[in-house]
C-alpha cells in the first residue's frame, strides 16, 4: 500500500504526536505528493491542532450502539469488522461484491488532517487516513447515468445493542451528489493517527466529507449504489425539517433548535471560548463552486 501525504496545515502546526506518526507513515511506503502547501482557509490554523486519539475515539456518535457519546466507546467492540465485503451495485460497469482487502490493495491511502463539526455545534480537527472515494468509484466504473451516491451502513442486531431501539429507521443510509462524492476532499477514511479506525469511528471504512456536518459521513459502509436521483438520507427521513440532504456547514442558517455560528472544540475543557464556524467548515475555496446559483438556505 502507498502513502501519500496531504494535510492543511502549515508543518510547524502538526503536533509531535502527529508529526512522529506522519514520519512513521511516510517511511512505510512510496511518498508522493509531499506539498504542504495550503488547501483552505487558513482563518483559524492556531485552531487546527490535532485532537488527541483519547478525545476523538472516546465521543462518537454512532447510534447504532447507543445514543450517549461514551456508549460507541464501549459498546461497539462487539461488531465483527473482519472479513467485511462492500457490496457496489447499481449504475456500475463492475457490480459486485468487494472484498475490504481487496479495496485496499488498490487504493492509495493518505493522511488527511480535517475539520470535523457536527450538527450538535461541536467540533474536532483529525487526522485520518484514507482514500479518495472517487478512486473506489472509478475502480468499479461509474455510468452517466448515475447522478447521485448512496450508502449503506451495516445493519447486524446481534453486534449492535442500540438497533433494537427504532431510535433511527435501520440501516442508516446516507448520499451524495455525484460531483461531491468524486470531490478530491470527500474519502473513505480506514484509520487514525495511522493506526486502523477504530470500531466507534466506524470500522473497517467510513465516509468522510468535511464541508458537511458529520452526519453525512456515514458509518461501517457495506453498500455503495450508483442512483438517478436524491436518495434518502437517515436524519432527513427522522426529521426532513431539521435535516436537509446537503447538510453543509453554514453558520448563516441555525439549525431549528439552536445557532450554527459557533462551535465548541471538544478537547478544550469547560471554559475554553467557543470558536466561530466557517462556511463550508472553512473549505469554501475548494467547494463553493459545487453550489453557485444554489440557494443555500433552501437546500440545507
Ligand atoms: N452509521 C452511522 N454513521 C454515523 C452516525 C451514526 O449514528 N451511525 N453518526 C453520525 C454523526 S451524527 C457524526 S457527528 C459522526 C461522528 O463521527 P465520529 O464518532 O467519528 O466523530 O458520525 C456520523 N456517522
Ligand atoms: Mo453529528
Amino acid at each position: 500500500m502507498a502513502y501519500r501525504w496531504k494535510n492543511d496545515l502549515k508543518e510547524c502546526d502538526v503536533t509531535p504526536e502527529a508529526a512522529y506518526i506522519s514520519r512513521r507513515q511516510l517511511m512505510a511506503g512510496a511518498v508522493a505528493g509531499m506539498g504542504l502547501a495550503g488547501l483552505g482557509q487558513r482563518a483559524q490554523a492556531e485552531a487546527l491542532e490535532p485532537n488527541s486519539w483519547e478525545d476523538i475515539t472516546s465521543y462518537n456518535n454512532y447510534y447504532e450502539f447507543g445514543t450517549g457519546k461514551d456508549d460507541p466507546a464501549y459498546y461497539a467492540h462487539t461488531l465483527k469488522t473482519m472479513p467485511w465485503t462492500v457490496k457496489i451495485d447499481g449504475l456500475v460497469d463492475k457490480p459486485g461484491d468487494y472484498a475490504f482487502e481487496d479495496i485496499m490493495a488498490r487504493m492509495t491511502v493518505e493522511e488527511r488532517l480535517y475539520r470535523f463539526r457536527c450538527v450538535e455545534a461541536w467540533s474536532m480537527v483529525v487526522p485520518w487516513n484514507g482514500f479518495e472515494l472517487s478512486d473506489l468509484l472509478q475502480l468499479a466504473g461509474v455510468q452517466p447515468g448515475a447522478k447521485y451516491i448512496a450508502m449503506e451502513t451495516a445493519n447486524r442486531p446481534d453486534e449492535m445493542p442500540g438497533v433494537k431501539y427504532r431510535t433511527l429507521d435501520w440501516p442508516y443510509v446516507e448520499g451524495l451528489r455525484m460531483d461531491e462524492a468524486m470531490h478530491p476532499l470527500t474519502i473513505m477514511a480506514t484509520g487514525i493517527y495511522g493506526k486502523d479506525i477504530p470500531n466507534q469511528n466506524g470500522a473497517p471504512l467510513r465516509l468522510v466529507v468535511p464541508w458537511k456536518y458529520g452526519f453525512k459521513s456515514i458509518k461501517s459502509v457495506v453498500r455503495i449504489t450508483a442512483v438517478d436521483s436524491e436518495p434518502p438520507t437517515s436524519w432527513n427521513k427522522a426529521n426532513a425539517r431539521e435535516y436537509g440532504f446537503y447538510s453543509n456547514v453554514n453558520p448563516e442558517v441555525s439549525h431549528p433548535r439552536w445557532s450554527q455560528a459557533t462551535e465548541r472544540k471538544i478537547g478544550g475543557g469547560l471554559f475554553a471560548a467557543r470558536m466561530p464556524t466557517l462556511k463550508f467548515n472553512g473549505y469554501g475555496d475548494e467547494v463553493a463552486g459545487m453550489y453557485a446559483g444554489m440557494d443555500l438556505r433552501k437546500n440545507f
